[in-house]
């Protein structure tokens, strides 16, 4: 308890005219702890995702007694990923709480990642003495995390004095979720934590954000020049990427397609914002539309690598630096995206919510829709494209490819379409993301912009316990060995997770060999007929081993049955994998002789 200095009180036998030290009565006092904990729950965050350790070890106890679900894990890079995609998935900060360092350290590739990828999160670290840090003089755990941390995200910040942690956290809270969201650095030292102050004005202290992600109008004339590109055009295509999904603007955007009669292509993570199955997907016919259409509507899509840029062959260009002749028209929060690549005729900057229905109220009732050639044209390559990949699906080879497995995967998603499906991996995501359909939005969620491999089982658990949703998780077997232990973690909290690695005995494949003949496997294969399933029995959660398509059908349906951890060690024909997936362009290679 801290020593504070008060006025004179009856009763007191201090000497006359000097301060008069009291132990300050619990009640009448608030401390760092409290006051960050209360400032979280004036702004509505319930969950926080962490690993306890100096200095914050009791911040996670209070925070539990408090109320709060703390949810602890093994590795804090998978808490920051749990944080960043409960923010995506809730809307709110996705709140991470990491020791000074090195547990700083590993929660930092999630902060960055969410940055990269749109995600509102809040990693907030301990930190070690400022003056000792400062002057380099070897503290515990001794690291200047403000001067890292900036560079990784969209803000940072440090609070010093416990009068400061209100504002501390609404600046926090704002900057991760206003405008275009990102990843929020906030540093609050071990002293500041123990730092007393009088309860009732540390209380005013506290800010209750009022609109943390205010509405952003797009402008009238930048919405009439893109309706003017779009009703022009003779081959229009809609993109929709996570930011659409993010925006939660899913009946504007439906109505938006639908009373257009535009066809669209969804990103991974948009997948579900309209039904996979619905009749304008041109998600079949990818590779066709892409290089034909004549304008192009961005909605929360960047174009980014997974894009192509927006130019080279992919978009009709004709080496890979050449523009296509298509326009584009831009919807974005953010009025810097615009020209990020390739020109942009028609930027609208605004959120996607308030973008998407302006658009729609100058779409009026009598929008002209497409011409037949350029719908009937996709839907003929789509129906062929279908049909292949149905024949493709219905075969059932023995061992297990990524097709037939799939395929079980397919199935099960399809009948419970609310469940929350988490995927990682190259072969192991890329073929999900083409065989699995999406029926609802913002149920697909994966490794995102950069193709970062160790989000699954952080995933996992936030899914999981800020929906509440049954969880699917597609892992290749060197994706899922980053998070791995964190299977602990689902035991534990006993949440409804089913893990499906896809294992083919390696990163890509199994079937590399060691050049020089020497006793070193190929870096890239593993043990061979590895049982991850026994992982999660260690915990007592249930492992399959399944080594055809029924017995992961049965694994899969008894899960979502029984709402048990469950992983199913899915044994896949190790050649089946290619390089890289569907990148392998972006492999450098030396010249081919
Ligand atoms: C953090 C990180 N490290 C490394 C990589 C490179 N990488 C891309 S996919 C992949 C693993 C692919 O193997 P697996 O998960 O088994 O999928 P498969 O293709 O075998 O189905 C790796 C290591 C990455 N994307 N991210
Ligand atoms: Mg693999």
């Amino acid at each position: 308890m801290e020593t504070v200095t008060k006025p004179a009180a009856t009763g007191t036998s201090a000497a006359p005219g000097g301060p008069i030290a009291v132990i300050a009565p619990a009640q009448d006092q608030i401390d760092g702890f409290h006051l960050v904990i209360d400032a979280l729950k004036l702004n509505g965050i319930d969950t926080v995702f962490g690993l306890p350790g100096i200095p914050i070890t009791d911040l996670t106890r209070m925070l539990q007694a408090e109320g709060l679900r703390m949810i602890s894990f093994r590795h804090e890079q998978n808490a920051g990923y749990a944080a960043s995609i409960a923010g995506y998935l809730t809307g709110k900060p996705g709140i991470c709480l990491t020791v000074s360092a090195p547990g700083f350290l590993n929660g930092l590739t999630a902060l960055a990642n969410a940055t990269t990828n749109c995600f509102p999160m809040i990693l907030i670290s301990g930190s070690s003495e400022r003056e000792v840090v400062d002057l380099q003089q070897g503290d515990y755990e001794e690291m200047d995390q403000l001067a890292i941390a900036r560079t990784l995200c969209k803000a940072a910040f440090r609070v010093l004095h416990a009068e400061d942690i209100g504002v501390g956290v609404a600046r926090a809270i704002r900057a991760a979720l206003s405008g275009r969201p990102g990843g929020v650095y906030l540093d609050l030292p071990a002293k500041l934590f123990a730092q007393s102050i009088p309860a009732e004005a540390g209380r005013r202290t506290l800010i209750e954000v009022v609109d943390p992600a205010p509405r952003q109008i797009p402008a009238a004339d930048a919405v009439k020049r893109a309706l003017d590109l779009l009703r022009g055009a003779k081959k229009p295509l809609i993109l929709l990427g996570k930011g659409a999904a993010y925006a939660r603007a899913d009946a504007d955007i439906r109505e938006l397609i639908e009373k257009t009669g535009i066809p669209y292509l969804p990103m991974s993570m948009a997948k579900g914002l309209l039904p996979d199955i619905h009749a304008q997907s041109a998600a079949a016919a990818r590779s066709y539309v892409l290089p034909e259409a004549d304008v192009v509507l961005l909605i929360g899509a960047r174009l980014n690598w997974l894009l192509s840029h927006g130019k080279g062959k992919t978009w009709g260009g004709k080496g890979h630096k050449d523009w296509g002749s298509q326009k584009f028209i831009q919807v974005d929060i953010s009025p810097q995206e615009a020209d990020s690549n390739v020109k942009i005729d028609a930027p609208v900057v605004g959120d996607i919510g308030s973008c998407v229905s302006a658009l729609l109220a100058g779409i009026g009732a009598n929008w002209p829709k497409p011409p037949a050639e350029w719908t009937n044209a996709i839907a003929e390559r789509r129906d062929r494209n279908i049909a292949k990949m149905a024949q493709t699906l219905a075969l059932d080879p023995a061992p297990m490819n990524f097709h037939s497995a799939l395929n079980v995967v397919r199935d099960i998603v399809k009948s419970n379409p609310a469940a929350m499906l988490v995927n990682e991996g190259a072969n192991a995501l890329d073929f999900t993301r083409s065989i699995v359909d999406m029926y609802q939005p913002r149920k697909r969620i994966d490794v995102g912009t950069w193709g970062v491999m160790g989000i699954g089982m952080g995933f996992c658990v936030a899914a999981a316990v800020v929906t509440g949703e049954q969880v699917i998780a597609i892992e290749g077997d060197s994706a899922f060995g980053f998070s791995g232990m964190e299977v602990e973690t689902i035991c534990r909290y006993n949440l409804p997770v089913c893990v499906v690695v896809l294992n083919n005995n390696g990163v890509y494949r199994g079937t590399d060999v060691n050049p020089t003949g020497g006793p070193d496997v190929a870096p890239t294969v593993f043990v061979k007929g590895a049982r991850y399933d026994m992982l999660m029995q260690a915990f007592g959660g249930v492992g399959v081993n399944a080594t055809t398509t029924a017995e992961l059908r049965a694994a899969m349906e008894e899960a979502i049955r029984s709402r048990r951890p469950t992983l199913i060690n899915a044994v896949i024909d190790e050649t089946a994998g290619t390089e890289s997936g569907r990148i392998t362009s972006l492999n450098p290679s030396t010249k081919k002789k």
